[in-house]
This record gives C-alpha cells, sequence and structure tokens, in this order.
C-alpha cells in the first residue's frame, strides 16, 4: 500500500466528524450513522475526558464505529492512540503537539493517514518534513468541547499558513458552526472539523447535510 492520495484526502476532510462518548447523549456509534447519512465525510474517534471508556470498551465501540465508517467508504482516524488504531485496522491517527512524536507514529503506522494538530505557520513549517498527511488548525473559534483548548484565533490562521506556502491539506476545527464554515473554507481550509456543531444537534442528519451543503458551496471550483 502506497500513502494516502492528497487529492482524495483533502476531499475526505471537507466535513469531519470528531466525537466520543463525551460528546454523546446516546450511541455514539448511531450518532456517527446519522451524521455520515447527512454528509460527513470522515470521522475522528476521540475518546477523552473523565468518563472516557479505556480498554476492551473503548476498542468494542472504536469497532463499532469502524464497521460504520467502512459500510459508508469513508476513512475512520484515531486520535492519540497508535496501539488503537492498529489493533482494529483503522484509516489513520491524529495526534498533537504534546502526543507521541510523529516520526515515531509514522513510522508505527506505516501508510495510514496521520493527522497532526497545529496551531501556528510555526508548527506547521516546523512539521513540514515529518511525514503529516494533513494539519488540524485551530482553535479558530472559542470552543466548549476541549478543557484546555487555547485561545481562539479566527480564520485568520488559515490565511497565514497558505500565504506562508503550506501546501497540506488544512482542516479547520473549534466553534464552527454552518454559519462559519465559508469564511473557513474561505480562509484556506479544505475543510471544518466540527464536535458539537453536529452532536449537539436535534436532529445529527440534518445538522450534518447543512454543513456539507455550506462546505460544498464555498468550495465550489476547487
Ligand atoms: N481541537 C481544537 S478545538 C476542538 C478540538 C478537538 C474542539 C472542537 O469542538 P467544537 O464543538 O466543534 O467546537
Ligand atoms: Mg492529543
Amino acid at each position: 500500500m502506497s500513502r494516502v492520495d492528497i487529492e482524495s484526502l483533502r476531499k475526505s476532510l471537507r466535513l469531519y466528524l470528531v466525537l466520543g462518548s463525551a460528546n454523546c447523549h446516546g450511541d455514539p456509534a448511531a450518532a456517527v450513522e446519522e451524521a455520515v447519512r447527512g454528509g460527513v465525510t470522515m470521522v475522528q474517534f476521540r475518546e477523552k475526558g473523565r468518563n472516557a471508556l479505556k480498554g476492551a470498551a473503548k476498542e468494542e465501540l472504536a469497532r463499532r464505529i469502524l464497521v460504520i465508517c467502512r459500510s459508508f467508504s469513508i476513512p475512520l482516524i484515531i486520535n492519540d492512540d497508535v496501539d488503537l488504531a492498529l489493533a482494529i485496522d483503522a484509516d489513520g491517527v491524529h495526534i498533537g503537539q504534546d502526543d507521541e512524536p510523529a516520526e515515531r507514529v509514522r513510522t508505527r503506522i506505516g501508510d495510514k493517514i496521520l493527522g497532526l494538530s497545529v496551531h501556528s505557520v510555526e508548527e506547521a513549517k516546523r512539521a513540514e518534513n515529518l511525514a503529516v498527511d494533513y494539519f488540524g488548525v485551530g482553535p479558530i473559534y472559542p470552543t466548549q468541547s476541549k478543557d484546555d483548548a487555547r485561545e481562539a484565533q479566527g480564520p485568520g490562521v488559515l490565511r497565514d499558513l497558505r500565504r506562508e506556502n503550506v501546501s497540506l491539506p488544512l482542516v479547520g476545527i473549534g466553534g464552527i458552526t454552518a454559519e462559519r464554515a465559508a469564511d473557513v473554507i474561505g480562509a484556506g481550509a479544505d475543510g471544518i472539523a466540527v464536535i458539537s456543531a453536529i452532536t449537539g444537534a436535534q436532529d445529527l442528519r440534518q445538522a450534518a447535510q447543512q454543513l456539507a451543503h455550506k462546505v460544498r458551496a464555498s468550495s465550489s471550483g476547487r
């Protein structure tokens, strides 16, 4: 197998749902199914927080989410858990600046997708030679969904990255709603990553449909 095709990854990143059990009222796998039916193009399993599942229970939920993603042919990325990604043969891993270093993760996951959170041009430049496949950039707007989130930076950070010729696929994250999606895409992101705009909605499928529509409308021609 070879590394992911960058252009198809850009498309997969268009509407990236990030979630774990802390973000869902009901079964997270059911939430994924609804959201994917609405137009989500990639999923990240991010099991965090005080009551986060661990061990076999975490793996069991990840496997159920993987079955759904596979049935819709969309990638499943695991947040900061290389062992789990390898155990279930997920499509990739997403890491933050303080997680297992990207070089080591790349060695362990081979050709799977590797995403890295960056907060500035400096962090992105430092990581450009690290065999990372995409950058998650944020928080773009204030967020309630991450305890240790840094200060929101606005879509300008995406513009700065593009101006400095960072060419990797970029996905904006943090406080993104249907109303804000066009500004994030317009600033240079290939897609948007959301938690609450989907998991906090009454109708998850409809929320995903609205977001997908906004992304499609604002990235036409790309
Ligand atoms: N990383 C930066 S902001 C964030 C993460 C995981 C949380 C995004 O959640 P929401 O609800 O879409 O603001
Ligand atoms: Mg992390």
